[in-house]
């Protein structure tokens, strides 16, 4: 059997991660955090791809190019979560097991971060964990793609 491929997408400003607001976000950059999920990758024996963009459109065609190319994403949005419905609707149309991920705990903070239009298209949602929050969302989209 094929591995499994999972497209991993990182939203706007989280390049910026481990060099600003480490008490929110924490200390590890965001190649940090793709080498951590490319070790569990190697652990749970399926392939990942990582993509980050400040720019909503350039999300949106990686997510459309996912269909039938991935068997699922994992998503950290940023602040698309909480109106971008255009990512929403690219998500739904591809309709792959889809699990969000936010390293803060967003029902936590101001109320804008505490409504996500994201949610309601995705299998589950992590959030608050750090950095290690990805390798849960990891393992559970693993398990949602094996249940499917
Ligand atoms: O907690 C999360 O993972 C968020 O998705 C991060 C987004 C924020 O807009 C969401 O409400 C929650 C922001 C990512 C910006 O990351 C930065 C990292 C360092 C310095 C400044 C921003």
């Amino acid at each position: 059997m094929s591995k499994h491929k999972v497209l991993i997408l990182h939203g706007p400003n989280l390049n910026l991660l481990g060099r600003r607001e480490p008490e929110v976000y924490g200390k590890k950059t965001l190649a940090d955090i793709d080498r951590l999920i490319k070790e569990r990758a190697a652990v749970l024996e399926i392939q990942v791809a990582a993509f980050q963009s400040n720019y909503e459109g350039q999300l949106i065609d990686r997510i459309q190019d996912a269909r039938g190319n991935y068997d699922g994403i994992l998503i950290n949005p940023g602040a698309l979560t909480h109106y971008s419905y255009s990512l929403r609707d690219a998500l739904t149309a591809a309709g792959l097991p889809l699990v969000e991920v936010h390293l803060s705990n967003i029902f936590a903070r101001e109320e804008f971060r505490q409504h996500s239009v994201i949610s309601p298209v995705a299998s589950g949602v992590i959030c608050g964990f750090g950095a290690t929050g990805y390798l849960l969302g990891l393992d559970a989209l693993l398990a949602v793609i094996k249940e499917r």
